[in-house]
């Protein structure tokens, strides 16, 4: 469709965004966008099929109605569930770690009833979050069952060789991913053939968590990776979330103990938008970078984030009651990216 139409419900809101940096202002632009939006009714994209319904803040224009299929992809599930391979011991007596990993076609729900067609490893987006202990050697066996030619590029240290760049894994075709562990921290990976953008926002992307030698103190602990959904090929996102779905924890908040230990390994991979955040209310998190350093952190409640970028939060909830989590662009949290922790004694 063009982007220069003059028809209000057909221009889209990064165009809005872009009109409001040269002029009046970003939230003026999208506040426009969403009088037009309400004077014009029901509107085709995602962004207006989920920004219609019934409103979980309370000031119209932001939430959805219903729930996703859980039984396809459950985020509860998701955010506590650490896929952590096959382990044997090596002739030389190292522990050896393996995983299988295929990437499949998948049409995936982002918003109750709005489908996206995914690029998936092992059938979910994000994929598993592998888990490993520094040290140890990993085997990731990877088969492409897509139309489209794909890798997996780990972060971390590693031979350029099993970097994930080449060679590029054709449709149909294998490749083994073979490396040591190292260093410990909260890593990720992706896939890395051109278009990168594409590839990447089409779902190919997981956490990686090296824990360190005897691991980190007990806690309840959480994977959230702040992705986004591109459901009309704009290249502007119009679904925003941790983990995929958005809204699902301010639907389902994410049940926690007052005084519990929490740790929360949080990713950044959204695409088209140059940064992300993470916010938390009524109270404050250790900020540790990268995860790559168990004693220097800052204290904080807010984290801003390039792509790529990662980092692990820890923090206790001292009262009882909900607290919300969210990007600190409003506009992320508006589409979708915000939540609740309920702490209860
Ligand atoms: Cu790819």
């Amino acid at each position: 469709m063009s982007r220069q139409s003059s028809d209000p419900r057909r221009v889209s809101r990064r165009d809005f965004l872009k009109a409001g940096v040269l002029g009046t202002g970003a939230l003026a632009g999208l506040a426009a966008l969403q009088r037009a939006a309400s004077a014009a009714g029901p509107a085709p994209s995602a962004a207006n099929a989920a920004a219609h319904h019934d409103d979980p803040m309370g000031h119209g224009g932001s939430g959805t109605v219903g729930d996703v299929d859980i039984t396809r992809f459950d985020p509860m599930a998701f955010a506590s569930t650490f896929d952590r391979g096959r382990v044997s011991i090596t002739p030389e007596g190292r522990r050896l770690r393996e995983w299988d990993v295929v990437a499949i076609e998948k049409e995936i729900e982002v918003a109750p009833g709005i489908w996206f067609p995914a690029w998936t490893y092992n059938g979910q987006v994000p994929g598993p979050s592998f888990r490993c202990e520094e040290g140890e050697i990993l085997k990731v066996n990877f088969t492409n069952g897509t139309s489209h030619a794909h890798t997996i590029h780990f972060h971390g240290i590693h031979p350029p060789s099993m970097d994930g760049v080449t060679p590029q894994v054709m449709p149909g075709e294998s490749f083994t991913y073979e490396f040591e562990a190292r260093p410990f921290g909260l890593h990720l990976y992706h896939c890395h053939t051109m278009p990168l953008k594409r590839h990447i926002h089409k779902g190919l992307y997981g956490a990686f968590i090296i824990d360190p030698p005897g691991g980190r103190a007990p806690a309840r602990e959480f994977v959230m990776v702040m992705n986004a959904f591109d459901t009309n090929f704009d290249s502007a996102n119009e679904i925003y979330a941790v983990n995929t779905v958005g809204f699902h924890y301010l639907r389902h908040p994410i049940p926690v103990r007052v005084g519990e230990p929490i740790r929360v390994y949080l990713v950044n991979i959204t695409e088209f938008d140059p940064v992300n955040s993470f916010h938390l209310h009524a109270g404050m998190f250790r900020l540790y970078r990268t995860g790559t350093n168990l004693d220097t952190y800052e204290y904080t409640d807010t984290v801003t984030m390039g792509q790529g970028e990662r980092h692990v939060l820890e923090f206790t909830l001292d009262y009882p009651g909900q607290y919300m989590f969210h990007a600190h662009q409003s506009e992320f949290a508006e589409l979708g990216w915000a939540g609740f922790f309920e702490a209860t004694e």
